[in-house]
C-alpha cells in the first residue's frame, strides 16, 4: 500500500512529489504567478501567453497553466473562491519553487466607492484589510458583548511591484485603473454586508463601518488580504500586489456586462502578464 501524502505536520506531497492540493511538482510552477479565481479568466490569460508547456486542473479545483510570457516563464493559477484557497495556493506554490517569487492577482471585485464602476480595475496601492465573522458573538453567553465583525489593519502589497503593475495598467486602461484600499471578507455574504433574511447576520453596518475606519476603500473581495498577508510573512521571498475587476458597485448596484467583463480580463490580463514577466526578481 503507498501512503496518500507524507509530511503531514508541515506541507503534504504524494509519492510524485505533487503538493497535494495545487497538484504540482518542482519545475511545474513559475516563479512568476499570476493569481485569478475563475477558470474562465485563467484560460482568458492562458490564450495571451506565447506559449503553455503545462496545463492541470488538480483534484481540488486549481487550474494551472505555465508557459511564457515575452520569453519570461510566467505562471497562471486559477484558485477558486475565498483566502483558504489563496493560503493553498501561496503556500504549496512556495514549496515547490526555489528563490525569490512574485504573486500578482487578478481578481473580481464589489466597487465600495462611488467611481468603482463596473469596468474598472481596483488597484490596492494601499493594501487590504480583512473583515470576519466572530461566531462568539452569535452564540450568547460570554462573548456576546463582542462585536460581531472585526476588521483587522491594513496589509501592504510590495510598493515596488505595485507601482510597477500600476504602470501597466494604466498604459492598458486609462482612467478605468481606480488606486484604492481593498477589504477582502470572509464570505461573499454576511462579511460583504449582503442581507438574507434567512440568518441572524446583524451585518447591516458592516460596509458603512469599513468605510468610516477606511474611507479610501474602493473594493470588497474574499482574496487579496490572504496574499498580501502571507507575503508578508513570507520572510521576504516574496512580493505581491492585488487588483480587481469591478464587477458590480455596490452603492448603484450597477453590474458589469458579459461583453465588458471578458474585454477588461482581456485587457488587464495582458498588462498583468507583461508585468509581472518584466519585473526582475531579487531577495
Ligand atoms: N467578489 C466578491 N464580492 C463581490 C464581487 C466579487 O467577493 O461583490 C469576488 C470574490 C470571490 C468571487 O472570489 O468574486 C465571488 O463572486
Amino acid at each position: 500500500a503507498t501512503a496518500y501524502y507524507s509530511d503531514t505536520n508541515g506541507v503534504p506531497k504524494d509519492g510524485d512529489g505533487r503538493v497535494t492540493h495545487l497538484g504540482l511538482r518542482a519545475g511545474e510552477l513559475a516563479p512568476r504567478v499570476v493569481s485569478v479565481g475563475s477558470l474562465s479568466r485563467a484560460q482568458r490569460l492562458r490564450d495571451l501567453m506565447d506559449s503553455v508547456s503545462l496545463s492541470l486542473t488538480s483534484p481540488r479545483g486549481f487550474t494551472t497553466y505555465t508557459g511564457t510570457v515575452a520569453g519570461v516563464a510566467v505562471s497562471v493559477v486559477a484558485t477558486g473562491m475565498g483566502a483558504p484557497m489563496m493560503d493553498f495556493c501561496v503556500r504549496e506554490a512556495r514549496q515547490i519553487v526555489d528563490g525569490p517569487m512574485v504573486f500578482v492577482r487578478l481578481g473580481s471585485c464589489g466597487g465600495l466607492s462611488p467611481e468603482a464602476t463596473p469596468g474598472t480595475v481596483v488597484l490596492n496601492t494601499p493594501g487590504s484589510v480583512y473583515v470576519s465573522r466572530n461566531p462568539d458573538a452569535f452564540a450568547g453567553g460570554e462573548g456576546g458583548s463582542t462585536p460581531a465583525y472585526t476588521i483587522a489593519r491594513p496589509v501592504a502589497p510590495d510598493p515596488r511591484l505595485c507601482a510597477h503593475v500600476c504602470v501597466a495598467l494604466r498604459a492598458a486602461l486609462g482612467d478605468r485603473v481606480v488606486e484604492g484600499l481593498n477589504a477582502s471578507a470572509d464570505s461573499f455574504y454576511a462579511a460583504q454586508g449582503r442581507c438574507d433574511e434567512h440568518f441572524d447576520d446583524r451585518n447591516s453596518t458592516v460596509v458603512p463601518e469599513v468605510l468610516a475606519k477606511h474611507p479610501d476603500a474602493c473594493s470588497m473581495e474574499m482574496e487579496s488580504f490572504a496574499l498580501l498577508h502571507l507575503a508578508a510573512c513570507s520572510l521576504g521571498t516574496i512580493r505581491a500586489c492585488t487588483a480587481a475587476i469591478v464587477a458590480a458597485n455596490r452603492h448603484s448596484a450597477a453590474v458589469i456586462t458579459t461583453e465588458l467583463l471578458h474585454e477588461t480580463e482581456r485587457v488587464g490580463g495582458r498588462a498583468v502578464l507583461n508585468a509581472v514577466a518584466s519585473f526582475g526578481l531579487y531577495l
